[in-house]
């Protein structure tokens, strides 16, 4: 195997000043037929030197060890700016020595071939790094903004040949694996055949300017703030999300509902044999590309059909058994708003999923009709099906800042009391057959414009802009207090990283 490359730079404070010698140009890095190209942008270990000197990190040698050895360590994308992804407000206005430290493997030719030059380049790094590369100090650079580079071909290239018993091996492929169960009784949902309650959000993939689109720096900032908010799951309403997303998941002991993006499908004529054909040949991509994620702990094969019809009753059935027969290792759903009277798609669930908009969508600023109205609708699902029950989306548009009390809609206040309705309700089901809740929605996004969206949906419990509204708080306090309560026997103390992986 081809040796890996452990790269280690660390930056200070401000910028001092420079005296550079002009030796030549530096071309950027482009690919030809003579040259590659090896990105190492993305996520980076990283650990801030807290201590009082700033110094420890040379004393204790960091750049010898892995940095995940040397104490606690966080994700960091790169390129982004480490005082803009975290909640933790030392590292906002932190000046010091930070370290960031990556594993890359190299392809074989560029170890294996003496004759091919490797150079490192560095795009920019503020305002002061110093690189080591396999615990070698190997480049030191003064000012950011410009790039840096150096050769490092004797740091890198050695001879290896790898053997099986079966004979030489010419293919490598790493694949982090998790081991866990999962299992659904009556009442429960079991992970390790233990009782899981999911207490998360729904997400979408959406940014300001970027949209939807995978982001490094975007991904990081939605993790911290899951933490921050003591989520335990989500669910990837409405379509697969990008696979960085769940790799994020497995690491971070995040639960996962993973949905394909069945969505919209509310005509009689959707349910017919072509889409049929489609939908299941999509399950089929979604369970190929994801079924390694441990994260992953059920397939939802549709949000909101019209499964009122019997049309949709049959068209979830083989839906659903085609995904059970991808995948018996897994409970599969789809997500209802259908009346529990009606509703053709629920036999063949595992779980029930239920999305309800008491208090928004009709008997609008009613918030005191809630309770009774969310204790029937469990009540009635449960005697009907006998199976465990989420509440996959609930909440209230909300525009930041404004504030009215009593609460009117659209109001924080308003956000905050509707959930507060539900959260009784929630409180006193699931010790019983509730086994999660998921707020609709972890952040404001994009949609069409209607009379109904203002600049697009505005559920979000943090703004697009991922600043949390008041009923963010409100929601962090119960998922704490859940989560202390449900808690798995790991530890969180060791890493600025999480390291709470149910899987680990
Ligand atoms: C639910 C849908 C979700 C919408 C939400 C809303 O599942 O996609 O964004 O309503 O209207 O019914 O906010």
């Amino acid at each position: 195997m081809a040796p890996g490359l452990a790269v280690a730079w660390a930056v200070l404070g401000p910028l001092l000043g420079c005296a550079l010698a002009l030796q030549g140009g530096m071309l950027y890095p482009r690919e030809s037929p003579s040259r590659e190209r090896k990105e190492l942008d993305g996520l980076w270990s990283f650990r801030a030197d807290f201590s009082d000197n700033r110094r420890r990190g040379f004393e204790e040698q960091w750049y010898r060890r892995p940095l995940r050895e040397s104490g606690p360590t966080l994700d960091m994308p790169v390129p982004s700016s480490f005082n803009d992804i975290s909640q933790d407000w030392r590292l906002r206005h932190f000046v010091g020595w930070v370290w960031y430290e990556r594993e890359v493997i190299l392809p074989e030719r560029w170890t294996q071939d003496l004759s091919t030059r490797v150079v490192l380049r560095i795009g920019s790094a503020h305002a002061y790094a110093i690189v080591w590369v396999n615990g070698v100090d190997t480049l030191e650079h003064e000012g950011g903004y410009l790039p840096f580079e150096a050769d490092i071909s004797n740091l890198v290239q050695v001879r290896l040949t790898a053997q099986t018993s079966l004979g030489p091996v010419s293919d490598f492929y790493t694949l982090p694996v998790g081991i866990r169960t999962v299992a659904v009784t009556e009442s429960q949902f079991l992970i390790n055949g233990k009782p899981f309650y999911f207490h998360g959000v729904n997400k979408h993939e959406d940014a300001d300017i970027r949209g939807k689109g995978f982001d490094w720096p975007l991904l990081v900032k939605d993790f911290n703030l899951l933490r921050w908010l003591g989520a335990n799951a989500f669910r990837t309403s409405h379509y697969p999300y990008a696979e960085e997303v769940l790799q994020m998941c497995d690491r971070y002991g995040i639960v996962v509902i993973d949905e394909c993006p069945g969505v919209g499908l509310a005509l009689p004529q959707f349910f017919n044999n072509v889409s049929l054909q489609n939908h299941m040949r999509v399950m089929e991509e979604v369970v190929r590309r994801d079924k390694n994620h441990p994260a992953v702990v059920m397939w939802s094969v549709a949000n909101e059909p019209a499964s009122q019809l019997e049309s949709a009753g049959y068209y979830l059935k083989m839906v659903i058994a085609h995904t059970k027969a991808l995948d018996p290792s897994r409970p599969v759903t789809f997500v209802t708003n259908s009346n529990y009277a009606a509703d053709k798609g629920a036999p063949y669930v595992d779980v029930i999923c239920l999305n309800s908009y008491y208090s928004w969508y009709h008997d609008y600023g009613h918030l005191e009709l809630i309770q009774q109205q969310l204790t029937t609708q469990f009540e009635s699902w449960y005697k009907t099906y006998q199976k465990p029950i989420i509440q996959s989306e609930y909440g209230a548009e909300t525009i930041v800042g404004f504030h009215q009390d009593p609460p009117l809609m659209f109001t924080e206040e308003y956000q905050k009391s509707l959930l507060e309705q539900y959260h009784v309700v929630l409180d006193q089901k699931r010790r019983k057959y509730v086994v999660g809740e998921l707020i609709w929605n972890f952040a404001d996004f994009m949609t069409e414009q209607s009379p109904t969206r203002v600049l697009g949906n505005k559920k979000g419990i943090f703004t697009r802009q991922r600043q949390p509204k008041s009923a963010a708080f409100l929601l962090r306090e119960r998922y704490w207090k859940i989560a202390n309560e449900t808690r798995y026997s790991h530890s969180v103390a060791k890493s600025q990283c999480l390291e709470n992986s149910l899987f680990a």
